[in-house]
């Protein structure tokens, strides 16, 4: 046998990555299963909000239907390994010193990280909050501002995920990126609620509220107790479960309940047909 096969090897390569996820059957199915219902939901969403013809109700329901768009291309990195990396934890990371045995065979230094994630979340959360703040009627400053502070979440989460260098840092990103999400749920909690008073859609406003805010909670704290955090859940394969099954009820649902209300309520979110407009022409009715 040769050296390199009794010993770890240091690095796997996007195809032994993309086959591990294929051959291990928790993590596999993790990410698999939610490449499919992201697109039969994309599918389901396009029926539903299929008769909306308002200007504002379809930017809301459009934006919806990015999260799951996102979702199909951000499962698909993950799933073809181009964006799951074996990292070495830094000395104090409960993973340090770690090894991973490939679902292909073979032993390599470190923890998978499913970083993929996070970076898509940069992507794919601002349309959830652009579709909140529109059903509050909230004001563009304060969507902009949602929005900004978001990316900002999940691009120093990413970073947290990614540090490799010293275990301080990694939760030093963490630290940045909460202090970023408290923003956001100060806009949730606080700001648009009185917004979506004023609009008449406080009802679906404070229930998606809760939904955001409560499962928004969930990913950080998953994030800390996950293989990549303090590590309380070790196996990858659980931790990415976390997520996805966060990512259906977040996503998906969140979704669902958005369109249907926008389908049976396109009156109350609507400003007329030339919303949107980018001129103040008015069309010729010769
Ligand atoms: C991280 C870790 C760093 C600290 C914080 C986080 C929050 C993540 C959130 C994710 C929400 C994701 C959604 C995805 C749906 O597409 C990055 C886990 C605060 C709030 C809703």
């Amino acid at each position: 046998m040769s050296q390199i096969g009794m010993s770890a090897t240091l690095q796997a390569s996007q195809a032994e990555l993309f086959r591990h996820v294929l051959n291990d059957p928790l993590l596999g199915s993790s990410i698999w299963i939610n490449i499919g219902l992201a697109g039969l939901s994309l599918l389901f969403f396009a029926y539903l909000g299929r008769s909306v013809d308002d200007p504002r109700g379809r930017l809301i329901v459009v934006s919806v239907m990015m999260v799951s768009a996102v979702s199909v291309a951000s499962y698909t990195g993950l799933a073809s390994g181009l964006t799951i990396s074996i990292l070495e934890m830094p000395d104090g990371h409960p993973m340090a010193g770690t090894t991973t045995n490939l679902a292909t065979g073979g032993t390599v230094d470190g923890t998978v990280s499913l970083w993929g994630r996070y970076l898509t979340w940069a992507f794919s959360t601002p349309f959830i909050l652009l579709a909140l703040g529109l059903i509050a009627g909230s004001s563009m400053t304060k969507i902009f501002t949602a929005i900004v502070f978001d990316i900002g979440i999940m691009i120093t989460g990413l970073a947290a995920a990614l540090t490799t260098s010293s275990y301080l840092m990694r939760w030093f990103w963490y630290a940045i990126s909460c202090t970023f999400f408290l923003v956001v749920v100060y806009i949730l909690l606080f700001e648009w609620p009185e917004d979506a008073r004023a609009a008449g859609t406080a009802d679906i406003f404070n229930t998606l509220k809760l939904l955001t805010v409560v499962l928004w909670f969930g990913y950080t704290i998953w994030w800390a107790l996950g293989n990549e955090g303090l590590a309380v859940v070790q196996s990858v394969g659980v931790t990415s479960w976390g997520y996805s099954l966060f990512d259906i009820v977040a996503k998906y649902f969140f979704s669902f309940l958005v369109i249907r209300y926008v389908v049976n309520n396109v009156e109350t979110i609507s400003s007329g047909a030339s919303y949107g407009a980018t001129t103040e022409s008015t069309p010729a009715d010769d």
